[in-house]
């Protein structure tokens, strides 16, 4: 695997764990809807988890929690391009977490360098929105769409198809000319996944490894977690950050995360103990 991941303007390093904090420009995500969805507030907010230890931060307009709505193009675009403007000059990269090609075009126009996308870039056009720019691109394993795709999950062997799913849009992407060390690939924690699927790719994380790219993973906050410990979005913190832990620990490059600061702490404590320097 490459040392590198090259994001736009920048060259992550792959030899620590890298935060990417989350920014959601929305009036209903499941965790922090409302609490950036003006412009000047996102930009707030991403501001302070860069001043917190982001390497990334990823900026989204559309809600992908389980029953959500799909945002029209305008009002998405409305939502993030102010925000991806005021962050062009922030010091680290910047992603756009959106499915809409056409976005995902403006949103690098604006300086974005990096596009998240949880449909794994399958929409037409949205692979080659991207290919011929330096942002960086993230696919992420998703089954159904948010309105339904909690509706009985089914799989004959949840890491496998996740993986060779994986396996087969980081070759699409080659195709289209993409550079590998421009990829990076997620299982998709929660989307179209029951509790015991999603802990079983936890498990085998490791064996996502083999795909040659950096695994990012987003556990911040969800279900999952609320299913373990039997509390409401807003008292998972300290679930969020052992989930992070143990992701990093099965291999993960990138992890998702609201709360900065405290997993930026106890990643500093796991890289401490396995010798790492701080
Ligand atoms: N999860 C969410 C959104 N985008 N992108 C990646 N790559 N991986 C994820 O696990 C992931 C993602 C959902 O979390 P959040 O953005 O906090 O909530 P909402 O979709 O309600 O805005």
């Amino acid at each position: 695997m490459s040392q590198v991941l090259h994001c736009g303007k920048y060259s992550l390093p792959l030899d620590r764990p890298l935060l990417m904090g989350v920014v959601n420009v929305t009036p209903d995500s499941f965790f922090d809807g409302g609490h950036s969805a003006v412009p000047a507030q996102a930009v707030a907010h991403a501001r302070r988890l860069i001043d917190e230890g982001a390497d990334i931060v990823d900026v989204g307009g559309e809600s992908t929690r389980p029953g959500s709505h799909p945002v029209s193009p305008e009002e998405e675009r409305r939502r993030v391009l102010p925000v991806l403007e005021a962050l062009s000059d922030c010091g680290v990269p910047v992603s756009i977490d959106t499915q809409k090609p056409e976005l995902m075009r403006e949103a690098i126009a604006a300086g974005a360098d990096m596009v998240n996308d949880v449909n794994a870039f399958l929409a037409a056009d949205a692979l080659a929105a991207v290919a011929g720019t330096s942002a960086a691109l993230c696919f992420m394993h998703k089954r159904g769409d948010p309105r339904t795709m909690q509706d009985h999950p089914q799989y004959d062997d949840v890491v496998c198809e996740v993986r060779e799913f994986l396996a087969a849009r980081i070759e699409a992407a080659v195709q289209c000319g993409v550079a590998r060390d421009r990829i990076a690939v997620d299982p998709g924690f929660g989307f179209g996944k029951t509790f015991e699927h999603n802990l079983e790719l936890l498990r085998a994380l490791g064996e996502f490894g083999g795909l040659g790219v950096p695994v990012l993973v987003g556990m911040s906050r969800k279900s999952m977690l609320g299913r373990i410990t039997g509390r409401d979005a807003d008292e998972r913190v300290h679930a969020s950050v052992a989930a992070a832990i143990v992701a990093v620990e099965k291999g993960a490059r990138i992890v998702r995360v609201h709360d900065v600061a405290a997993t930026r702490d106890a990643l500093a404590v796991w890289r401490a103990v396995m010798g790492h320097e701080a």
